[in-house]
């Protein structure tokens, strides 16, 4: 998600390799492990971990609200290249967007809680306080990601779905020329990154979108060009994949146990082992 033309749509067909349709694809996480588990196992079957990727549509406050809703991670996209690039103040007001919609959330279960507490309802006091603490950081236009909070008042705070918790990742879309670290306004989105403690990457959308049609020997020739060593699906898929199930290589061998010299293929595959 982002503000208009900061380049999401480029940077989704950039991650689907263009194979993407209606706004979604699968994706496969690029993994070294795996690459080299297989390259030394040799196995019938690997499978890596797949993340769906969806291209935030253009619409409304609350299109927007509800398309991060059903996301398990953020990818926040700012534009960085181009006349007057101002990531930060885009990066804020959509922020602030997620802001309000907690707020929405928290002050509703807070009225519910908040009946539940003053009829002495156990635990209900608890909830009420981390709530109303949330509230008064939400109402100072602040994500809830950055209120200190112990484990249970976060498993608590976590029962009105908020989007401000959800984990993110920042990708500051930049101008080629100003590849590897982005320049001055994707310095300006790595702190905002920073005061998160969310992942932020460089790159340039367009540039990613265009390489993944070489094939990936002169990909990464074109890449080291530009002093960037890994695909941007790459940098992206491993902060944003933690939740998914990890690649797999089965090993199946290619016969139920090894066949003695004697036994007969039709006997090894078959009859002896009824
Ligand atoms: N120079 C440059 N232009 C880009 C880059 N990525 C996207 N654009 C251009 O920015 C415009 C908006 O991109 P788009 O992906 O449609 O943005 P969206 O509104 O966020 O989906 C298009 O004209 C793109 O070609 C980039 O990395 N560098
Ligand atoms: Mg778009």
């Amino acid at each position: 998600m982002g503000p208009a033309g900061a380049g999401k749509t480029t940077l989704f067909n950039a991650l689907t390799a263009g194979r993407g349709a209606d706004g979604v694809g699968m994706v496969d996480v690029p993994d070294e492990r795996l690459a080299r588990l297989a390259g030394a196992v040799k196995p019938a079957k690997t499978t890596p971990a797949q993340v769906r990727v969806e291209d935030s549509p253009p619409g409304s406050r609350a299109q927007r609200v509800a398309f991060a809703r059903q996301a398990d991670v953020l990818l926040k996209a700012a534009r960085c290249f181009g006349p007057d690039p101002d990531p930060a103040v885009e990066l804020e007001e959509l922020a602030l967007d997620l802001v309000l919609a907690d707020l929405t959330s928290v002050e509703k279960r807070l009225d519910t809680v908040g009946k539940e507490a003053r009829a002495g309802k156990k635990d209900a006091r608890a909830e009420t306080e981390v709530l109303t603490a949330a509230k008064e950081h939400l109402d100072a236009g602040r994500q809830l990601r950055t209120m200190p909070l112990e484990p249970d008042q976060l498993a608590l705070l976590h029962g009105v779905f908020p989007v401000t918790l959800k984990p993110e990742v920042y990708v500051a879309n930049v101008d080629e020329a100003h590849l590897p670290d982005g320049g001055d306004a994707a310095a300006k989105v790595r702190k905002l990154a920073d005061a998160e403690r969310a992942p932020f990457i460089a790159l340039s959308a367009r540039l990613e979108a265009e390489l993944t049609e070489l094939e990936p020997g002169e990909q990464a020739e074109m890449r080291a060009g530009y002093g960037i060593d890994e695909s941007g699906l790459g940098r992206i898929a491993r902060p944003a994949s933690p939740r998914c199930a990890p690649g797999r290589v089965s090993v199946t061998p290619s016969h139920p146990w090894p066949p003695r010299r004697s036994t007969l293929i039709s006997r090894s595959t078959s009859s002896e082992r009824r």
